[in-house]
């Protein structure tokens, strides 16, 4: 039986109490994120069924067509964030333009404060294969004074975000946060319908012995990162090397197993995806928030990924994320100091 817990929202106001000047929005945007991944986490879960009891596209026996599952997760976190009364704009990795929410309370504090950014289900390609995948998150406070949010709003650089987080949805369903405050877990107990915390200001070790990538991109690599892959996998017992190789494929899935025990995850730049595959907005900066946080590094491999100014809503990045230690030497790799 449990005996102690702190649910998600215990959590986040306990957060806001200690800061005198909080007008609790945050919280309740946090807060309507973290219902939005439940509902997703139970959809995500019946996905397998979708072929018994409907194909997307397809008409359900109501009448209404069933929506593709990253459709539906972009559907409802826009809603729950027009409906909040939080935001002043959407942005999505799913939509091709911004979605401006305009004020929905007139009163001077609970006004549409915040910018939201969301990829509401990365590593969308593996839903069918029962493999883990997530929602990942950002947000900012606005520019602009009033009225609905601007692109100059939505454009702005990752050390901006006052909060992060991403929910996997896996064996069981994660949500992890930062607020600034560090990195914290909850485990989504679906007897409850509660995310309860589980992992306490998260930290990752300085230094690992795995590496994430999709190495069947190697021979379009560049030198240096043919280079630093082929040192990776040398002999050497001093610097703990072969390193292990672990790839799922869902960068928040990728990320989540890095963040628990160490390692650095790569998406470069290619001959084909000159800047890399990942985009900044949507997948880069707030997991870059999240592993500074939680004592990593986070780089383009060459510059810190969150002091990159953004140009476009969905720019790509080359990404280099994990141990601190780990992700400085590919660097050195990268800029030919290795
Ligand atoms: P999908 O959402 O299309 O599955 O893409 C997932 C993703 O953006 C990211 O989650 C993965 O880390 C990366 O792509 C995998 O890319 P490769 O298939 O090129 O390795």
């Amino acid at each position: 039986m449990i005996k102690k817990f702190t649910t998600f929202y215990r959590h986040i106001i306990e957060e806001e109490r200690k800061i005198p000047e909080a007008t609790g929005q945050l919280s309740d945007l946090l807060s309507d994120i973290a219902l939005a991944c439940k509902v997703l986490s139970q959809e995500v879960n019946r996905a397998g069924l979708i072929d018994i009891l409907g194909f997307t596209g397809q008409v359900n026996i109501q009448g209404e067509e069933v929506k593709k599952l990253d459709e539906y997760a972009n559907d409802i976190l826009t809603y729950s964030m027009q409906q909040g009364g939080h935001a002043c704009a959407v942005c999505s990795e799913e939509s091709e333009e911004f979605v401006p929410i305009d004020a929905k309370y007139q009163e001077k504090i609970l006004h549409n404060k915040y910018i939201v950014h969301f990829d509401p289900l990365d590593g969308s390609s593996n839903i069918d294969a029962n493999i883990s995948i997530g929602t990942i998150f950002s947000i900012y406070k606005r520019i602009s004074k009033s009225g609905p949010g601007t692109m100059e709003d939505c454009l702005q650089k990752g050390i901006e975000q006052v909060a992060a987080g991403y929910c996997v949805y896996g064996s069981s369903s994660i949500l992890v946060y930062t607020a600034g405050k560090g990195v914290h877990g909850f485990t989504l107990d679906p007897s409850v319908g509660e995310f309860l915390l589980s992992h306490s200001n998260m930290k990752i070790p300085k230094k690992a012995k795995t590496y994430s990538t999709n190495d069947g991109n190697y021979s379009k690599w560049s030198k240096g990162m043919q280079r630093y892959i082929d040192y990776l996998k040398e002999k050497d017992k001093e610097t703990e090397r072969p390193y292990s190789s672990r790839y799922v494929g869902s960068l928040v899935a990728d990320f989540h197993r890095n963040l628990l025990y160490g390692g650095i995850f790569i998406y470069p730049a290619d001959e084909k995806n000159k800047n890399g595959k990942l985009r900044l907005m949507y997948e880069a900066n707030p997991l870059s928030f999240i592993i500074e946080e939680a004592g990593g590094r986070s780089s383009n491999g060459k510059d810190r990924i969150l002091e990159l100014q953004p140009e476009s809503l969905h720019q790509r990045t080359p990404l280099f994320i994990g141990s601190e230690q780990d992700v400085k030497l590919a660097e050195k790799f990268l800029t030919g100091k290795e």
